[in-house]
């Protein structure tokens, strides 16, 4: 329906694990691949970014760029996590009407639909009920991004997209001990624990909430694939449609490490949303599913560590 090729393609936080996967995965289409750094433009700024657009003249923009985090990130700061990701949605959306983009692809995140969502969640959960606490605030800006490319859409004939995946993980990902996800979290903690010969590794939380999870090289996949192929107003969601519990995630995670110790859950920490399974047969009938196994990406990304956690964000 769209193709990439020969055109100009902005990869908005490209220094993301996200849009660094995008952008890896780019480097199979015939695109010219665009990317600024954050100390030449700003995205929470209009202005800015709309000059900056109006020089590049994109073509196709996949909008990674947000300020992201995990349960405590989120929980603890709220006015950077509505603020920031309103103002990059708004500024990007806005800069890509006036600078005449063909196509745009934002991204979001499964927190955005109800905390007591029937499973597995289908894009129309989107509004039926309230949202988990913990993550409200990044979940509003995201709902908030939906909305606008709906709205620019319906006024404007925008071909504008929006993909909701759930957890991610992989290359590039945030190892910052109490800001990141769990993946990311619990990787560094066990490998830190085997290196030091700790006895035990702390989970947060009770380790019953399910989580589904997504390598981040099949994310970037599809969202080329949804570039090319997808064009419809609704959202779409991203997923594996399998979940595990996170007292066995953290199981697997330290038979990968190697860690022999034992796992102690701290149930003073919270849980979150007790579920969040996306229901992924819309993207499915599509003709895209993922096809990295949990194991093996959890494998892919041991190895991504050892080999990079010197130089690591979040360290
Ligand atoms: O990955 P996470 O922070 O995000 O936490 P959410 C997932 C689950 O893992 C929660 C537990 O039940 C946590 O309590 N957990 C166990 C840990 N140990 C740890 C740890 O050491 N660190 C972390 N971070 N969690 C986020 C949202 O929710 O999901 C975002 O806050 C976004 O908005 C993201 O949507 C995908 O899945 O709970």
């Amino acid at each position: 329906m769209y193709s990439l090729k020969g055109k100009r393609v902005w990869v908005a936080g490209h220094r993301g694990m996200v849009g660094q996967a995008i952008a890896r995965r780019l480097e199979r289409e015939e695109c010219t691949v665009l990317t600024v750094a954050r100390s030449e433009l700003d995205l929470t700024r209009q202005a800015e970014v709309e000059d900056w657009m109006a020089q590049q003249r994109p073509q196709a923009v996949f909008v990674a760029a947000a300020k992201v985090g995990g349960i405590y990130a989120n929980d603890s700061l709220p006015a950077t996590f509505l603020y920031d990701n309103l103002a990059i949605e708004q500024n990007i959306i806005e800069g890509a009407r006036r600078a005449e983009v063909e196509k745009l692809l934002l991204l979001g995140s499964s927190c955005i639909y109800p905390r007591d969502a029937s499973q597995p969640m289908v894009e129309e959960a989107l509004l039926t009920g309230p949202l988990e606490s913990t993550n409200q605030w990044y979940a509003i800006a995201k709902i908030s991004g939906i909305m606008l490319c709906r709205a620019y859409r319906r006024q404007y004939g925008s071909d504008f997209i929006s993909a909701m995946p759930t957890n991610v993980y992989g290359p590039g990902d945030n190892f910052h001990p109490e800001y990141s996800h769990v993946p990311a979290a619990l990787l560094r903690r066990f490998h830190e624990a085997k290196n030091a010969g700790a006895e035990s590794v702390t989970v947060w939380g009770t380790g019953r909430p399910m989580r589904e999870f997504l390598y981040v090289d099949d994310l970037a996949d599809a969202c080329v694939f949804l570039m090319e192929n997808y064009s419809e107003e609704h959202h779409i969601n991203v997923g594996t449609g399998r979940d595990i519990s996170i007292g066995e995630f953290a199981a697997t995670i330290r038979e990968i490490v190697g860690f022999p110790g034992e796992i102690v859950f701290d149930t003073s920490r919270p849980d979150g949303t007790p579920r969040k399974l996306l229901d992924v047969s819309a993207l499915c009938s599509l003709g895209w599913s993922a096809q990295t196994s949990l194991r093996s990406g959890l494998e892919a990304y041991y190895e991504w560590f050892l080999k990079n956690h010197g130089q690591l964000r979040g360290n």
